[in-house]
């Protein structure tokens, strides 16, 4: 990394850690920092930089809030990235951390089977009676905690909730119901004391709430998961093309 280059202007005007900042950013983004790098420690940034240390610690900390740096206990700062979801995909987390070449994992905070509330059977479009599995998990990539899931799915859409390994939609392939087309929504919200600790973030943090209804071919409902995601981890990407074109 360049360190020359991030020299501040002190005539700018700019705070100098937000000068900083961006010139970190700039790293980031170029590439010339790679994911999974370690930054240069702060006192090496300060020699370099001219900057004082709770200059450089200020900077370091808006690109941590962002999601771009992340800390670790006892050996410093490393360049985290955020990951790129496609928006329309109806793929699985597993899946989708596999093609990224990332470990995918799980921890289970409940799985039971249980009867629907009248707002479940209605979206699930369930006759009275039928039950549904409750599948409330953390996901992991590594050892970092990315998102909580609560799946509700049709009981008798899937193997014995005890045979559910890692992959809901693994499960699912087992009894031939893997949901071919589905709806998502997203919305920002901030992490509850409690979802704060299961992510490991700090309480108030910025997190994606997604809800997503998935279907079979014929229309039968497969799926009602919501989920609450990392915001300073994900980021999710659509494709827009000009249905207005002629
Ligand atoms: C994704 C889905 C979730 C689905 C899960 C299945 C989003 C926001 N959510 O996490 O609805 O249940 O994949 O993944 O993308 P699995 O097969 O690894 O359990």
């Amino acid at each position: 990394m360049n360190l020359s280059r991030m020299t501040p202007d002190r005539k700018t005007g700019v705070p100098i850690y937000l000068q900083l900042a961006t010139q970190l950013r700039r790293s980031i983004a170029s590439g010339e920092l790679d994911v999974g790098a370690a930054l240069p420690s702060e006192r090496l940034l300060s020699e370099r930089t001219g900057a004082s240390r709770v200059t450089i610690r200020k900077a370091i900390e808006q690109l941590v809030q962002e999601g771009l740096l992340a800390r670790r206990h006892g050996s410093g700062t490393y360049v985290s990235g955020r990951i790129e979801q496609a928006g329309e995909a109806l793929t699985s987390f597993t899946a989708d951390a596999k093609r990224r070449g990332d470990a995918p994992g799980s921890v289970w905070i409940f799985r039971s089977v249980s009867l629907p509330t009248a707002d479940e059977a209605d979206i699930l479009d369930l006759p009275p009676g039928q039950s549904v599995a409750r599948l409330g998990r953390i996901r992991l990539i590594g050892e970092e905690p990315l998102a909580i899931e609560h799946a509700i799915v049709p009981d008798r859409l899937l193997p014995p909730i005890d045979a559910i390994g890692d992959s809901l939609y693994a499960a699912l392939d087992i009894k031939r119901c893997r949901p071919v087309r589905g709806q998502q929504r997203l919305r920002a919200s901030v992490a509850t004391p409690i979802e704060a600790g299961l992510l490991s973030i700090a309480e108030g943090c910025g997190v994606l709430r997604i809800e997503r209804r998935t279907f079979l071919a014929d229309g039968t409902p497969v799926e009602l998961t919501r989920s609450t995601y990392r915001g300073d981890r994900y980021e999710f990407v659509t494709e827009l093309s000009n249905i207005d074109a002629e």
